[in-house]
């Protein structure tokens, strides 16, 4: 392929800025320094093995500079980039309690982002597939550092979401109103490189996802719909498991093929182990865009009023007819 042939995840942003007048461009530098700051954590991942080896956190390192645990060094790398972007207002990590604003040199913007540094991280350490997760909100206060009310806002208004997944090759995956895109890095040229276009999940699929170790503390309807995927109602629609047990890789494999992803509530997580804001909301938006569909078991995760900053939700996702079909289980019909 000739290299005026590759598109990358700048020139496709560029593009798609161009299809769509009017836009200031602020959101296209948003998505670059994020699928920046993708690119230091997939490098950061690369190495995470030779952390232990090489000095584990709490040591330093040959610059004399702590060297930290990996869902710190992508937390603080997504609010470095990103955080001096000029295009954020105020920011939301799984790994802070509080709303975090810009720094205070640098530009406030209209944009506010939440996020997931790293999905999964019980996977690091075995060497398995994990993620980033980002959804971008427009502001709703005017001016100054963004505030809570401009993090508390429902999936549905979302502007952009997507995630990062870092596997055996690291793809970057997006949605922004006009489909959904997956990109995957060429690390000798450390580009982005669009994969597939336009990615819609199937109506129904083939795989079932969810950790059957909660199996005794789930409510009648999941047992039934699960029983259900295992063939218990004959052969048809009998699904095959997979759970790696990292919510964007499990997510990413049954967009692609088709499938359904449960969290329900349980007794070790009775409101669902998931967080709304920068897990279930961003994905949501995803398997919408992409022809799917989200719940909680009843109601479509986009339409949630959020009311905390790290609230969680149960969460069923993935190919249509399927959510559908768990929600009606779970809801008795
Ligand atoms: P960790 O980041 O603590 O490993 O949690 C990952 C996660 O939030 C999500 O990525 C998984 O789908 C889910 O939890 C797995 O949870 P269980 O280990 O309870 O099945």
């Amino acid at each position: 392929m000739r290299t005026s042939e590759l598109v990358t995840i700048e020139r496709f942003i560029i593009d798609q800025e161009r299809l769509h007048g009017g836009a200031t461009g602020e959101l296209s530098t948003l998505l670059y320094y994020i699928a920046l700051a993708g690119k230091v954590i997939a490098r950061e991942v690369r190495a995470a093995g030779l952390l232990g080896i090489l000095g584990s956190a709490g040591r330093q390192n040959v610059q004399g500079e702590e060297q930290q645990k990996l869902d710190v060094i992508a937390n603080d790398a997504i609010k470095d980039a990103v955080g001096r972007s000029g295009r954020i207002a105020v920011m939301v990590s799984e790994e802070d309690e509080g709303p975090i604003p810009p720094p205070r040199d640098a530009q406030v913007g209209k944009y506010v982002l939440l996020y997931d540094p790293v999905d999964g991280s019980s996977n690091i350490d075995v060497n398995v597939s994990i993620g980033t997760i980002f959804s971008i909100h427009r502001r709703v206060t005017r001016d100054g550092p963004g505030e809570l009310k401009d993090c508390l806002q429902p999936g549905r208004k979302q502007v952009a979401a997507g995630y990062v997944l870092y596997g055996p090759s690291t793809i970057l995956v997006y949605a922004a109103g006009h489909g959904v895109q997956a990109f995957t890095l060429e690390p000798n040229i450390g580009e982005f490189l669009l994969s597939r276009s336009d990615i819609r999940v199937p109506r129904t699929g083939r795989y079932y996802s969810i950790n059957e170790g909660n199996s005794g503390s789930w409510s009648n309807g999941y047992r039934k719909a699960v029983e259900a995927f295992k063939g218990a109602a004959g052969k048809d629609g009998v699904k095959t498991a997979r759970y790696i047990g990292s919510l964007v890789a499990d997510f990413h494999r049954n967009l692609l093929h088709g499938g359904v992803f449960l969290y329900p509530a349980d007794a070790k997580s009775p409101r669902g182990k998931l967080r709304l804001l920068y897990e279930a909301a961003p994905l949501a938006f995803i398997a919408e865009e992409a022809g799917g569909a989200a719940s909680d078991g009843k109601d479509a995760i986009l339409d949630i009023v959020p009311t905390e900053l790290h609230q969680r939700t149960p969460l069923v996702i993935g190919s249509k007819d399927d959510v559908e079909f768990v929600d009606r289980a779970v809801s008795g019909a």
